[in-house]
């Protein structure tokens, strides 16, 4: 048999098939790669952590040796996992070890950034903090961080920001990435959490996909979906995608909607659920508010209209409808092909209406996954140092922030709640303006992976503000700091964090970090410290140190929330690898399944948010909220398709669509530094249709110039069989790894669904050009 040594896994994504039958459990099978010349007899400790590659979160141990990682092995009784990792949990971790920050750097006059201490570094932060907190406020300051830290210290960040220095301006490159799963599990349900859990995959008879390439993104997931697919009485698997995925390959019906028109396909499918009275009448009667609003919405929405707009057949969209509703346990997963398009929200609340109007929530094998993509973006929703306050408390709520108030020890009026908090896109406008003058950026590469980036660069370039940035590696971003701060990364710091579906890990720390890094959490305590937060009874602010306090005081935080993590303690979570919140002293095990009762977070004391008018995104407001009564029952949304704002047209013509490929992650600040990941896609390139090819004149191997309203870029195609008119650009490649500078965020706009305020990646015109033959190179 081949050792993971040799890297096979990277050719060999998925690994060996265990196919299972539906309501079994997913047979086990141990992944696990050691350096080479390691042997597991050699290994001094493992240590219990989770994979922080992607939002499955697979359980795992770390292999310490002298002090140093040399491997990882799947975790075999975690629910997530059972024992499997895919090629970036087996290997990324490798690129920790090379190539590290290890010393604060700041910027001198001369613009070059020079080697510091941490008392320089830090005593030049605080320094330009408290001056420009003096000379102008609290709304001077912004915070823009990660969906990749650990619980502790996001939640230790939101209690600086909003109880310290009270500011509204904290997001999270969540606002990117799960921005729209969440403003749509609390528009339909009141409040943010998944519904399921991945249990109901392994229960359900069918299962939709929507913008959702999991074969690549999560790979360890779609493991367990083809072993269901290769199982005694397999699931219906419906796939809506533009491109010919993996997933698209084994699916039973393909759904390849022309990019952006999402939102007429949902229509179209709950058009068919209604006319055809498919729907439950009976539950949808007693656990939901709006379906004649919802009814007149989709009657403008049947199959042939649909058809048109979607550039799919009629024939195949009343197949799918009929798909969901001749099954009993469905499963629907939605992701980026959703999400980061224009009428988002509206479209991501659709997928929820369909299975709202087939009772199809709260019992085995039956949820919608509104996924996540990043390991703990669920923590900064939950812990509020984006745009959410802590708990999903709600901002309009003056009882939501009494109790934040009471807990903080700290005056009601400083939390910031007079207006909805700032999303992403309008601090990066804030600090384009000049009104924010400090910016702390911590585990996020916006130089990268922002949209329209010749305006951040020169955003962030500018010396209107005073940038702070923690980072692992140097990166696009760093360069363009005032100060850097080295940060010590996954397996070099303990914590929590949760995965898509809820479940908790504790992270142990496995090895020193490199240098004089340190955990996002230290520097921050330290500046707190040295800034000298106090609360109203004059102690400090936050009260705690180290992690183990920070997530005691989360749970404090949390009690009595949906997300409610009293019963777990570091005690409970290092004897078991995962937990599902809520966890209570009642429900010491965790939950797997939220709203069992029928019974939703929305009633006006308790919900998180009162909702959006899907359409524009204007806020609703509490009286509003009141007269409506959602009193427990989820809201069916209903909104007109209309068609993306960048229409194509004569100049560009085709569809850009930006996204993943398997082998690397994001920035590739982790992947790109391992070399058997590395080689798999050490450079960017883009994909066309056979068609387009021809009528452009275009072949694989040839270089081409892509060109948007917003940049250009000059790649090799690759001649592929996907839609007519769709283009596919991967969004890793910056500067500071590949060298030749491609970043696909040259070619995006800035712009945003009116709700999520999530910038819309997969929607932008382009026109393509061929500028050199491959042939002739
Ligand atoms: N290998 C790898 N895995 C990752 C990551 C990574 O960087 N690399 N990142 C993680 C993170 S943070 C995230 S958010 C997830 C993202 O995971 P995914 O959402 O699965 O990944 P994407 O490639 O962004 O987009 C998914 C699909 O949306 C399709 N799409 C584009 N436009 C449309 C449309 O209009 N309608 C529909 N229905 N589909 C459309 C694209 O063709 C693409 O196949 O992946 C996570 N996992
Ligand atoms: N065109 C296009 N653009 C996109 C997307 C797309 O599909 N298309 N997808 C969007 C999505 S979904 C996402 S999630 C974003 C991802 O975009 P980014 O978050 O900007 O990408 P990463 O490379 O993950 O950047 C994380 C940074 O944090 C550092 N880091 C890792 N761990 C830690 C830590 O513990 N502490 C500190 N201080 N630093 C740490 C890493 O070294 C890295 O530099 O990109 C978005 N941009
Ligand atoms: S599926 Fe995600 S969490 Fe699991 S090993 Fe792969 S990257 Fe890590
Ligand atoms: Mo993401």
């Amino acid at each position: 048999m081949r050792r993971p040594d040799e890297g096979y896994r990277v050719e060999d994504v998925w690994g060996e098939a265990r196919p299972f039958e539906g309501g079994a459990p997913w047979p086990q099978r141990q992944d696990s790669f050691l350096e080479p010349g390691v042997q597991s007899a050699d290994v001094d400790e493992w240590v219990p952590s989770a994979c922080v590659l992607c939002s499955n979160g697979c359980g795992l141990d770390i292999a310490v040796l002298a002090g140093r990682m040399v491997g990882v092995r799947g975790a075999v009784t975690d629910h997530l996992n059972r024992g499997r990792l895919g090629p970036k949990g087996l290997y990324g971790w490798q690129g920790q070890t090379r190539d590290r920050l290890t010393t604060p750097l700041i910027r001198g006059r001369d613009g070059r950034q020079r080697e510091a201490s941490w008392e320089q570094a830090m005593d030049e932060v605080v320094a330009r903090s408290r001056s420009i907190l003096e000379a102008h406020g609290p709304l001077s300051h912004g915070f823009y961080t990660s969906g990749q830290l650990m619980l502790e210290e996001y939640y230790t960040l939101a209690v600086i920001g909003k109880a310290g220095i009270g500011t509204p301006h904290m997001d999270g490159n969540t606002r990117l990435c799960t921005a729209t799963a969440a403003m749509s599990l609390k528009e339909t349900f009141g409040s943010d959490g998944q519904p399921g859990c991945y249990e109901d995959i392994d229960a359900c008879d069918a299962l939709f996909l929507f913008g959702h390439n999991v074969a690549e993104t999560q790979t360890v997931l779609w493991r367990r979906i083809l072993d269901r697919l290769g199982g005694p009485r397999p699931p219906a698997l419906v796939c809506v995608d533009p491109r010919e995925t993996s997933v698209a390959e084994h699916a039973d019906i393909h759904l390849p909607v022309r990019p952006g028109t999402n939102l007429a396909l949902l229509n179209g499918l709950l058009h068919e659920i209604i006319d055809r009275g498919w729907h439950d009448a009976g539950w949808v009667a007693d656990h939901t508010w709006g379906f004649d609003e919802l009814a007149r919405v989709v009657e403008r929405h049947p199959p042939d209209r649909v058809a048109d707009i979607c550039g799919v057949s009629a024939d195949s969209i009343k197949a799918a409808a009929e798909v969901f509703a001749s099954h009993s346990a469905i499963v629907s997963t939605v992701l980026q092909g959703v999400y980061q398009s224009h009428q988002a929200t509206a479209t991501a609340c659709a997928v929820n209406n369909l299975h709202l109007l087939r009772g199809m929530v709260g019992r085995e094998g039956a949820t919608v996954l509104q996924m996540n993509g990043q390991p703990t973006a669920q923590n900064n929703r939950e812990c509020g140092a984006d745009g959410d306050l802590p708990g999903f408390r709600n901002w309009a709520n003056i009882d939501h922030i009494r109790d934040l108030a009471r807990l903080w020890d700290v005056d009601e009026s400083v939390i910031p709640h007079w207006a909805p908090p700032t999303h992403a896109m309008q601090l990066f406008r804030y600090v384009e303006q000049g009104s924010v003058k400090f910016l702390w950026i911590a585990g996020t590469n916006p130089a990268v992976s922002m949209p329209d980036l010749s305006r951040i660069r020169s955003t962030l370039g500018g010396d209107r503000c005073f940038i702070v940035v923690n980072d692992g590696y140097h990166t696009e971003t760093t360069r363009l700091a005032d100060v850097v701060l080295p940060a010590a990364l996954w397996g070099e710091k303990t914590g929590t964090f949760t995965n898509t579906d809820r479940t908790v890990h504790l992270a142990r720390q496995a090895v020193d970090p490199p240098g004089q890094a340190r955990s996002d959490l230290r520097i921050w305590i330290d500046y707190a410290r040295r800034m000298d937060f106090r609360s109203d009874s004059g102690r400090p602010i936050p009260p705690w140190t180290d992690p183990e306090e920070a997530f005691d005081a989360w749970r404090e935080c949390s009690r009595g929330r949906p997300c409610d993590y009293s019963g777990l303690s570091y005690d409970r979570l290092g004897r078991t690898s995962g937990i599902r919140w809520p966890c209570t002293d009642d429900q010491p095990d965790g939950t797997a399944r939220l709203y069992t009762d029928g019974r939703f977070p929305s009633g006006s004391d308790e919900c998180e948010i009162y909702g959006h008018d899907l359409d524009t995104g204007g806020t609703i407001s509490r009286q509003e909220h009141r007269a409506r009564r959602a009193d427990g029952r989820a809201r069916l949304t209903a909104v007109d398709y209309q068609p993306p704002p960048q229409e194509l047209d004569g100049d560009y013509p085709l569809s850009l669509v930006t996204g993943r490929t398997v082998s690397q992650f994001h920035t590739r600040t982790k992947t790109g530094r391992v070399p058997v990941l590395d080689a798999a896609a050490p450079t960017a390139w883009v994909e066309l249709s056979h068609q387009d090819a021809n009528t452009l004149n275009i072949a694989t191997g040839d270089v081409v110039r892509l060109s948007t309203r917003s940049g250009r870029l000059e790649l090799p195609a690759r001649v592929v069989d996907s839609r007519p008119g769709t283009v596919f650009v991967p969004f890793h490649y910056g500067e500071a790894l590949s060298g030749s500078g491609q970043p696909a965020n040259q070619l995006t706009l800035t712009a945003w669904d009116p709700v999520s305020k999530q910038p819309t990646f997969k929607v932008v015109g382009v026109r393509a050009e061929r500028v050199i033959d491959g042939k002739k190179r």
